[in-house]
């Protein structure tokens, strides 16, 4: 694998996933291969949308061999796992994470239970087949944001055995153990045996 079509819009994870991924594959996003149209995401699970993301690409692909999707979200346990699928748009359109943030902690005021986790599904469409790889983390959501790395939720989510949010850590130690890091190595696993 020396390089790889990633389906998404969102910057924040292309750079991830190429730090993930080391110097020896090259990434290409949505961008990248010009292609600005928004993808409809109306699936009910992680899995549905990260495929309907990666099968968005393969249909507009000419030469399409292989692409991956990333659908992940932000699970929290007192909420019934919202904002779940939703977490992109939770504080409804146009998407924005500070207002994204600000509804999750309105939602969580007083509340004791702050249990919740991170999961990533990727999806790989390699010719007419699809793979799917989960990874997840758990933590919990503190009460105010803290720190400037990263985006989305990551201010006021501290994952287990850290006492730093996400935004706090630098970026080398939250890609080394995220939902993103653990569905990627699923994932490179998986071609590394193909
Ligand atoms: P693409 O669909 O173009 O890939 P998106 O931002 O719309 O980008 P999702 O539909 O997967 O992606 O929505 C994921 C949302 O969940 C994202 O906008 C963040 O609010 C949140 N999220 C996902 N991964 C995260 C992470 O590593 N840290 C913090 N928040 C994250």
């Amino acid at each position: 694998m020396k390089e790889i079509v990633f389906a998404t819009h969102n910057a924040h994870k292309a750079s991830e996933i190429r730090n993930i991924l080391g110097d020896s594959v090259k990434v290409k996003t949505l961008t990248d291969i010009n292609l600005f149209e928004e993808i409809p995401e109306n699936g009910n699970t992680f899995e549905e949308n990260s495929f309907l993301k990666a099968d968005f690409v393969r249909a507009r692909v000419s030469d399409f061999t292989m692409c991956i999707a990333d659908d992940s979200g932000l699970m929290v346990e007192a909420l019934d796992g919202a904002p779940g699928v939703f977490s992109a748009r939770y504080a409804g359109e146009p998407a924005d994470d500070k207002r994204n943030v600000a509804k999750l902690l309105d939602n969580l005021k007083g509340v004791e239970n702050r249990r919740a986790k991170f999961v990533t599904v990727i999806t790989a469409l390699i010719n007419d087949k699809s793979y799917s790889f989960r990874g997840e983390i758990e933590g919990v959501i503190i009460d105010e944001c803290r720190g400037t790395n990263g985006f989305g939720y990551d201010p006021v989510f501290v994952p287990d055995g850290y006492d730093l949010t996400f935004a706090q850590l630098p970026s080398e130690v939250k890609n080394s153990i995220s939902h993103r890091a653990r569905a990627i190595r699923k994932f490179v696993d998986f071609i590394n045996n193909l």
